[in-house]
């Protein structure tokens, strides 16, 4: 009994601190965009389904196993990045053309959620490209361990088991929205309506845009 006991509060912080890292999701993928030689349109978003506020600082988001580490390719979350119970951070980028200046950018095309939390990464993490006949995006807390995966088309770097292409300008979304069963080709469908931000569904996001800005700030 006592050692019952003893084992119970640590087996209960062990749930504590898994339920906190698993839940977050990549919930939305934009890896094709219409009309877009560039890569400036691309986006993803995450979805945090948990009760509690989740601090992705120091997080990390590549487009390759972790295993195989490659710095350039990597975005690192600035420090004290939180994702609300419930909400969505969604990393974009170019978000308002100041990257480059081609008149191409996320806010010509798509509207958010008012405050909808948005990092901008392109400018400091130019490699962090998603090809578009296939790829593989891994999101990780200690750069060692995936929190969650998603691979599409010819998998990228982890093969088969992917979910399918999608055309031009439809992203790539849990349906419903953050079912995952670690199997993206049956968590995964085409949505023709994007919904950064937001939850995904088949209707477009009617709300006109307001966001706060993450700029990354190191790399
Ligand atoms: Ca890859
Ligand atoms: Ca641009
Ligand atoms: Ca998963
Ligand atoms: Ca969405």
């Amino acid at each position: 009994m006592k050692r019952f006991l003893l084992l119970l509060p640590i087996a209960s912080m062990f749930f504590a601190a898994g339920f906190c890292h698993a839940n977050v999701v990549i919930n939305e993928v934009m890896y094709h965009p219409e009309g877009d030689d560039g890569d400036d349109l691309q986006w993803v978003e995450l979805f945090n389904p948990g009760p509690e506020d989740v601090n992705i600082g120091g997080w990390v988001l590549t487009n390759h196993p972790l295993e195989g580490s490659i710095k350039s390719r990597e975005l690192i979350f600035p420090m004290d990045t939180r994702i609300s119970a419930g909400g969505y951070l969604l990393l974009v980028n170019d978000l308002d053309d100041s990257k480059d200046h081609d008149g191409n950018c996320f806010a010509n095309y798509w509207t958010v959620p008012t405050g909808t939390q948005v990092l901008e990464y392109g400018r400091e993490c130019p490699q962090l490209l998603f090809d578009q006949f296939g790829d593989d995006i891994h999101l990780s807390a200690d750069g060692q361990r995936d929190i969650d995966a998603m691979w599409y088309g010819d998998g990228g770097e982890m093969g088969s088991g992917g979910a399918a292409i999608v055309p031009s300008g439809s992203s790539l979304g849990r349906k419903p929205n953050g079912r995952d069963t670690d199997d993206p080709a049956a968590d995964f469908a085409a949505f023709s309506h994007p919904t950064p931000g937001a939850s995904n569904q088949s209707a477009p996001v009617a709300e006109r845009s307001t966001w706060s800005k993450i700029k990354m700030l190191f790399r």
